[in-house]
């Protein structure tokens, strides 16, 4: 079963991760791994915990409009990003800022330029499949200072072959056991709206970590789910052309998270950790 890659990189935080006391506490953390999944063969949504998809679908379409304020997340009931929000909702210049509207300027003219990179991987895709260039990053060093969080998942890229659309996230930081399932089927579902877009079918999502750690107060946790059979993944379904109203544009036409649901999503039961901010 594919989840067993996920299991198998927690198995490894815990039996071999490398004990440090960090910035926020205790983790068992390795450097350097790779999952993969192959995502005609089913969403990698998690089963062997519930993972809360609606948070996911909400915070995507968040990200994809631009948006830095948490109101629009609160309008859909979700509350994931209130902890780093100012009195405002305001998070500074995380990644909605820098996928639509990263600021630049141009070294000969000095000039500002306001760079939408999701409108321009799509055009990207659209008039060059096959090329290597399809990059989008959440990393900007001029704007870290500025940011609530500094960006988890930093850069991405696509890759085109036989009619499907793969993507690459390269991860920062990975807290594998409350983290990483959410982040898996953020940029999964990412793909299949992407590959709609562009008119491809889904190839693999690759998962590239850094610093992947287990922390302290999850160790328990993660035996629990270990302990756990993977069950089948569930199917994704988007219920609309995501295009009708030109979204990807400079104002976002308005997908919901309506729009987005899954089918048979039986997982176990999911399992209450303390998040370490
Ligand atoms: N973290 C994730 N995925 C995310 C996200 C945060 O795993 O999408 F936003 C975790 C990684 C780390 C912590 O445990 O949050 C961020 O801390 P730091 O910036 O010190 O790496």
């Amino acid at each position: 079963h594919p989840e067993n890659q996920y299991l198998d990189l927690l198995r490894d935080c815990l039996e071999n991760g490398e004990k440090r006391e960090g910035r926020n506490g205790v983790t068992y953390g390795l450097f350097g791994r790779q999952i993969r999944f192959d995502l005609s063969q089913g969403f990698p949504l998690l089963t062997t915990k519930r993972v809360h998809w609606k948070a996911i679908v909400v915070e995507l379409l968040w990200f994809l409009r631009g948006d830095t304020n948490v109101k629009f997340l609160h309008d859909h009931g979700v509350t994931i990003w209130d902890e780093w929000a100012d009195e405002d909702g305001n998070l500074g210049p995380v990644y909605g800022k820098q996928w639509r509207s990263w600021i630049g300027i141009k070294m000969d003219t000095w000039d500002a330029v306001c760079i939408d990179q999701i409108a321009n991987v799509i055009d990207g895709l659209k008039r060059d499949p096959y090329g290597r260039r399809h990059i989008v990053t959440a990393w900007n060093p001029a704007e870290i200072d500025d940011m609530a969080l500094p960006p988890c998942h930093c850069l991405f890229q696509f890759f085109v072959a036989n009619g499907k659309l793969s993507c690459q996230l390269y991860q920062r930081s990975a807290d594998v056991f409350l983290g990483v399932p959410f982040n898996i089927a953020s940029y999964a579902l990412l793909t299949h709206l992407i590959a709609r877009e562009v008119g491809l079918k889904v190839g693999e999502f690759v998962h590239t970590f850094g610093d992947v750690h287990l922390y302290g107060n999850h160790v328990d946790q993660a035996r629990e789910q270990l302990s756990r059979e993977p069950r089948a993944f569930p199917t994704l379904n988007i219920a609309r052309c995501l295009n009708e109203k030109g979204w990807w544009g400079p104002v976002p036409g308005d997908l919901s998270p309506i729009d987005i649901t899954l089918d048979d999503y039986n997982p176990h039961p999911s399992i209450k950790a303390e998040v370490s901010a």
